[in-house]
């Protein structure tokens, strides 16, 4: 079969991905539904409907059950359509927004397709952005700023009380980027793990990155964005007036769009529940705590810091982690790489025996390498 060399998550060797095996109610509810666009809402009202339902249910988890926004096709498209709304409410000639230098390359998309100037400020020893360097940088161009809630390397959660009291101070727009920790702080929370504000909750937060096809266990594609109120939203929304089911309005990226995803994601929230996701990530917090248990005791490796979430990252100050990478990779591994290291990412496919696996092998890759 052609399709038999790509990787699978049931393998349990994709041990580097943010990405998930799809739930399989979900999956059966995708597949049923495929006809649904909510480009024409007027037509699927239902859906819509649904759609709405989602964005209050994940709202509630993000403590504001009030927000708006829409299931899209990715955290990509939910950083653009965050940086498009701040660009629309500051109104300004030249845009400059400020990011943590840990943030995800979409908001350099973003920056070239708004033609908005992104500046990275730097990162401190916890690898969270520097709130004065930040607060330094701001110019009578900035709009707006960005946290992340889960960094892509590292699953770092940036001080968002902290940069939403800058944020306000100033008048700038807050975007928090929480593609992945958005599914994970929540149940963290209340796991009783000690999270710090980087929700709605924080004041000066106007928008919200949360991807149901990462830690929310939908499939692709699932994105979420959601702003504050629905007068966040208004920014970027289109009213387009021809359509088949009559006028609707359009605040995202595309047009057509697939109505089966937000139905997945809403069935999905409702099947599992807060338990189920809890019981999910509980799983997984287990597994990382192993990973960061037994790694450092490998001659040669280490970890970047105490994970906050199911992320870890692992350096050597003796050893290449291109090289690792490369012989994990020969042994059947897919790790990601970063410039200083390894990002393993305890998804819930992940199962015991494919970490005690994975750490036999890294054991004998590091024991090779050390030569
Ligand atoms: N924001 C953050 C914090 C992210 O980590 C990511 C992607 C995005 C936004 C963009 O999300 P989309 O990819 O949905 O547009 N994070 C992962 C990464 O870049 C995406 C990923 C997923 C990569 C699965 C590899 C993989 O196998 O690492």
């Amino acid at each position: 079969m052609r399709l038999e060399k790509d990787f699978t998550y049931k393998s349990g060797r994709i041990i580097g991905s943010m990405c998930n095996d799809p739930n399989p109610f979900a999956r059966k509810v995708l597949a049923r539904f495929l006809e649904k666009n909510l480009g024409d809402s007027g037509l699927f009202s239902a859906t819509a409907e649904l759609e709405k339902e989602t964005i209050q249910m994940i709202g509630s988890l993000l403590s504001n059950e009030k927000a708006s926004g829409h299931i899209i096709t990715g955290g990509t498209e939910a950083n653009i359509l965050a940086l498009w709304a701040a660009k629309k409410s500051a109104k300004k000639e030249k845009c400059e927004v400020i990011v943590p230098a840990s943030a995800h390359c979409s908001f350099d998309k973003a920056g070239e397709l708004l033609d908005i100037k992104i500046v990275r400020a730097r990162l401190d020893s916890k690898f969270q952005v520097n709130t004065e360097a930040l607060a330094k940088a701001i110019t009578p161009n900035t709009i707006a700023v960005v946290g992340v809630a889960g960094t892509t390397g590292l699953g770092v959660v940036d001080p968002i009380a902290a940069l939403s009291e800058i944020a306000l101070d100033a008048g700038l727009y807050l975007h928090v980027d929480a593609a992945f920790g958005g599914f994970v702080l929540p149940f963290l929370r209340e796991l009783e793990h000690d999270v710090p504000i980087f929700d709605f909750e924080a004041p000066g937060v106007c928008s919200i990155t949360v991807d149901p096809h990462k830690m929310g266990l939908a499939p692709i594609p699932a994105g979420g964005i959601l702003f504050r109120d629905e007068r966040v939203k208004e920014f970027i929304s289109w009213n387009v007036s021809y359509l088949a089911g009559g006028e609707a309005k359009h605040a995202t990226i595309v047009g057509t769009r697939s109505g089966a995803s937000v139905i997945a994601v809403w069935s999905l929230l409702r099947h599992l529940g807060r338990e189920g996701y809890k019981q999910m990530i509980r799983r997984c917090m287990r597994l990382t705590w192993k990973l960061a248990d037994e790694i450092p005791k490998i001659e040669g490796l280490e970890i970047m810091t105490k994970p906050t979430m199911n992320v870890i990252g692992l350096p050597s100050h003796t050893l290449s982690v291109k090289q690792i990478a490369h012989e994990l990779r020969l042994k059947g591994w897919a790790v990601a790489l970063f410039p200083r290291h390894i990002r393993i990412v305890a998804m819930p496919h992940i199962q015991r025996k494919h970490v005690d696996e994975f750490l036999e092998d890294l054991k004998t890759v590091a024991h090779n390498l050390r030569g």
